[in-house]
């Protein structure tokens, strides 16, 4: 299979992620990428193809106009204020409060974001750019008739609202290559999200409508991030009611029970009669990873792959969490190596 890559996600290398009560060298880092760009071209998965310029179009049917300008100028903004770091929002409108756009770069920081773990950083704009591109040049590669590609994006995704950034994902690349999707015919698309982390950016931005199934597992949000949102109990609002599904894991899930898992997902995912699939992609559930508490070994991800492979579906990977740069390339290879068979 094809992979689509850009070097540009080395403009963003943030210093600060804030973790523990400290600011840590950020675990979402530019050695994530490369790692798996070199196990892709040793195990001579396919071609590696730079991303074409997509332009703001496609991301702006999926983000906001006010929030896409608010990511483009936030870092100008930041520094215009002579501010010592990196920018990191710390207050939000929470519960009681009004729901406004503040001028303040400080403020709007807060209105668009849910985390504080994320700072932005001056080349993270081009980045998060580079990355959409990424998705999208790949979803073109599967709309024109490949079997399934690649998108070797970073930033990730799947945490990013409609108007928030959170959780490393700045642009969700999964719901824009899946709305990129629809808007070239498919009529049925289903994301799956295999990452450690609920997938609460693309629930959320397909959660009322049942032409894009969204489909998550992962580790209980009463337990660990995103906290709010991920529970077994949200299965859609509206015309979206039954066409979200959320499957919850707890503390040293190991693989034939995270399988079962899958097998629940891709019966869902049979049917609804998906003309395409998008998998996002994590391989945070690895048993070494260093925020996560799942137990997949590198072994399970060529399983992992070979199931999703049957789904015999045209298939979009997104590249998503995943935080043992060590083991990172062999894992994410081995689902796409499963998964051609
Ligand atoms: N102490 C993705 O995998 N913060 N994002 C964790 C750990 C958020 C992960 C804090 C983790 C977000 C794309
Ligand atoms: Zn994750």
């Amino acid at each position: 299979m094809k992979t689509v890559f850009s070097p540009l996600h080395n403009r963003r290398t943030a210093m600060t992620e804030l973790d523990g009560g400290i600011l840590i060298a950020p675990h979402e880092k530019p050695s994530r990428a490369e790692t798996i760009l070199s196990r892709v071209r040793q195990e001579q998965l396919g071609e590696v193809l730079p991303p074409s310029e997509s332009g703001l179009g496609p991301v702006l049917r999926v983000h906001t106009r006010d929030y896409v300008d608010f990511l483009r100028t936030s870092w100008v903004d930041w520094t215009a204020g002579d501010k010592p770091g990196e920018a990191i929002p710390a207050v939000w409108p929470a519960r009681g409060m009004q729901q406004r756009v503040p001028k303040d770069i400080d403020g709007r920081l807060g209105y668009y974001s849910f985390t504080a773990d994320t700072s932005i950083t001056e080349g993270t704009w081009d980045a998060a750019c580079a990355s959409a591109n990424v998705a999208l040049t790949a979803q073109a590669l599967v709309a024109n008739g490949e079997p399934a590609a690649f998108a070797l994006c970073r930033p990730p995704g799947h945490h990013a609202h409609a108007d928030l950034f959170g959780g490393y994902c700045f642009f969700n690349n999964a719901a824009i290559s899946a709305q990129a999707f629809r808007d070239q015919g498919a009529r049925r698309v289903a994301v799956l999200d295999v990452d450690f982390h609920h997938g609460n950016g693309t629930q959320s931005i397909f959660y009322q409508r049942d032409d894009v199934m969204t489909i998550s597992l992962h580790g209980d949000p009463d337990l660990v991030f995103p906290h709010f949102l991920g529970f077994e109990d949200e299965t859609g609002e509206g015309p979206g009611e039954g066409f979200n599904l959320n499957l919850v894991y707890p503390p040293g899930t190991p693989f034939p029970v995270w399988r079962e898992g899958l097998e629940t997902a891709c019966a869902r995912i049979e049917a609804y009669q998906a003309d395409v699939l998008v998998i996002a992609l994590g391989v945070d559930t690895f048993e070494q990873d260093p925020i996560s508490f799942f137990k997949l070994t590198s072994a399970d991800y060529l399983l992992m792959g070979e199931r999703l492979g049957r789904l015999n579906l045209p298939t979009l990977f997104t590249m998503e969490g995943g935080y043992d740069v060590d083991a990172i390339g062999v894992n994410v290879v081995n689902v796409l190596k499963g998964f051609e068979g």
